[in-house]
């Protein structure tokens, strides 16, 4: 039977700051203490999902946290007039808007019981996303009643899992897999890794992966001192293509199956450096209805002659059909493109529609949230704006907001 790849989409919370909470990641490195603009940002996510909505992809949202993390603050011993300003600023991060990092999703066609297999990410890399762990796993089990929801790994840095930034899925046009590809770094001289093998192994043992069909695929420490964090830094995939950077691993892809269709984007072409400053591996590769392929790519890529020339390049040859520019400054400043504020479910027709609908995006829930931004959220803060007590207030308003309005539809 065919599957169909849902989105499932952050909402930027209210809280959406500069904090400079992931060293590793030069752009939220070098906009920490700047002034963010938190309603832009969740009406440039929201215009987002309303555009792929529009070309005929299933968007489905998923709530902002609760902010501040008051439990985080009350089991360290502080509560919000006490906490020292750099706890301030993890309870308060808005970062879980960014749901690649969610979980890692199989689709039943991989899996031996023929069930979906879910596993949120454990986040233990950096504390500020640790906390989002057990709501993001309520909220998944809130959309997908139906689906297999393991536990996410041992909380330990022998574990690091950040989900499906580091997953990578080729199939053919009908969905069926081909490979499924799990990318791992380890601790450079520079940066942390991110997504450890140990981690990866276990996900795909815990899911049932054919063995083989599994690559695990080495990161190039080179990448991730150059910023890439995660692998969708560096490389996109959808269906049978996977377009990746030269220094994006330590393997050659050569090696693998013949029936991945490999695109290697050379340094020449875009080095490493404008590769990450762009963003340009981290558009949404997508087959519309038709069955033709685009992309969405952050217009960072637009402004850059390189990046431009490369997407030239893959129309030309036919790779792509068109390639459409979004604005999403507001996250990519914090080092979050279109790529990272999704999280990809393909989903058999039966088994999207167990989806809980309330979460579904149709045109009328796209106006209620347009209405709800504009009503509750700030059009600036600045860290010392943490400080604020109407920010935590405004904050709770607009999430229980949120909830009545996605109850009412
Ligand atoms: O984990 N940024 C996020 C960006 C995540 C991007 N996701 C993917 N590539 N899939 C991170 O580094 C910055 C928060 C701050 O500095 O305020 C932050 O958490």
């Amino acid at each position: 039977m065919k599957t169909t790849e849902a989105n499932i989409d952050g909402i930027v919370g209210s809280t959406h700051n500069y904090a400079g909470l992931s060293y590793g990641n030069i752009a939220s490195e070098k906009h920490a203490f700047s002034t963010s603009n938190p309603k832009l940002a969740a009406l440039q996510g929201l215009e987002k999902m309303k555009f792929l909505h529009d070309l005929g992809i299933p968007q489905i949202i998923m709530p902002p946290q609760p902010r501040p993390a008051l439990h985080i603050l009350k089991s360290l011993g502080y509560d919000i007039n006490n906490a020292p300003d750099e706890l301030l600023a993890k309870v308060y991060s808005a970062s879980a808007m960014w749901v690649a990092n969610a979980a890692t999703i199989s689709p039943s066609v991989d899996t031996a019981d023929g069930k979906v297999h879910i596993t949120p990410a454990n986040l233990v890399s950096k504390f500020h996303r640790f906390i989002e762990v057990p709501t993001t796993a309520n909220y998944l089990k809130q959309i997908f009643p139906e689906f297999v929801h393991h536990e996410p790994l041992p909380a330990h840095l022998l574990y690091a899992d950040e989900g499906a930034a580091n997953h990578m899925r080729i199939c053919n046009a009908h969905g069926e897999t081909r490979t499924e590809i799990f990318v791992y770094g380890e601790k450079t001289n520079k940066f942390p890794a991110r997504q450890t093998l140990l981690a990866s192994q276990a996900i795909a043992r815990l899911h049932k992966l054919n063995p083989a069909k599994t690559i695990f695929l080495k990161q190039n420490s080179a990448a991730i001192d150059a910023g890439v964090f995660h692998n969708d830094v560096i490389a996109m995939s959808n269906q049978n293509l996977l377009i990746y950077h030269e220094m994006a691993y330590y393997n050659e892809l050569e090696e693998f199956s013949g029936t991945i269709k490999k695109l290697k984007i050379l340094e020449r072409e875009l080095p490493l450096s404008e590769a990450v400053s762009t963003y340009f591996f981290n558009s949404q590769l997508v087959t519309l209805p038709s069955g033709k392929m685009v992309v969405i790519a952050p217009k960072e890529c637009e402004e850059s002659n390189n990046a431009r020339n490369c997407f030239k390049k893959l129309v030309e040859e036919g790779h792509i059909e068109t390639v459409y520019y979004l604005d999403v400054r507001e996250s990519m400043k914090n080092g979050g493109g279109p790529a990272c504020l999704r999280l990809r479910a393909p989903l058999r027709d039966d088994e999207f529609a167990t989806v809980n609908r309330k979460f579904i995006l149709n045109s009328e829930v796209f106006y209620l949230l347009c209405q709800w931004i504009n009503q509750h959220y700030r059009d600036k803060i600045h860290p010392s704006d943490l400080r604020d007590p109407l920010l935590m207030r405004e904050s709770q308003i607009a999430l229980s907001e949120l909830k009545t309005i996605l109850e009412s539809t």
